[in-house]
């Protein structure tokens, strides 16, 4: 059962229009394009999980706070080295720091060892891009209310993200 053993991690998941909008910037890029539908921002990696560990993940984000805020991406970067494109603000909002501060402290009760390196929110555009540079297009406004936790597959034609559970939980 394929299920027993999930690639997962919490994330950001943007709405159809902000990804759309992400994927016209990604477009400038020539490499491995992340798919439209699958443009997201990385709150916590959480790897290969199996299903006692998913469900104390599961309890431990119920547990976090949280505080609705808007995310403003201004500028995309470049790489050279790692061949890496992807958006980012020039301001996190306090919001989000507090956010994946708290999700990290919940998970390590479920064992977690969370990222060392400080916390970098960006969105993937695409990778194994060897040119590119810096630019600053039209700021997108990005609504954030909920937070995701979502599952990798591997697919023919590269990974798919299915965003399986959010919080806090719908009313
Ligand atoms: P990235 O976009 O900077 O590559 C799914 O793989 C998501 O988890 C990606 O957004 C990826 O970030 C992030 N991630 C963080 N650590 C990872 C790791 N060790 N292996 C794979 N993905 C990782």
């Amino acid at each position: 059962d394929a299920s027993v053993n999930d690639r997962l991690f919490f994330a950001l998941w943007p709405d159809p229009d902000v990804q759309a909008r992400l994927a016209s910037l990604a477009a400038a890029y020539e490499g491995r394009r992340v798919a439209t539908e699958n443009l997201h921002l990385t709150l916590a990696f959480l790897g290969l999980t199996d299903t006692d560990r998913r469900a104390c993940y599961e309890r431990a984000a119920q547990t976090v706070p949280f505080v609705p805020f808007d995310l403003v991406l201004t500028e995309v970067q470049w790489q050279r080295r790692r061949g890496i494109a992807w958006m980012a603000a020039r301001g996190v909002p306090a919001e989000l720091t507090a956010l994946v501060s708290a999700l990290n402290d919940a998970l390590r009760k479920c064992g977690f060892t969370p990222e060392a390196r400080p916390f970098r929110a960006h969105v993937t555009l695409a990778r194994k891009v060897r040119r590119g540079g810096r630019v600053e297009p039209d700021p997108i406004r990005w609504r954030v209310d909920r937070f995701w936790l979502v599952s990798s597959q591997l697919a023919p034609g590269g990974s798919r993200y299915t965003p399986e559970r959010c919080w806090p939980t719908p009313a």
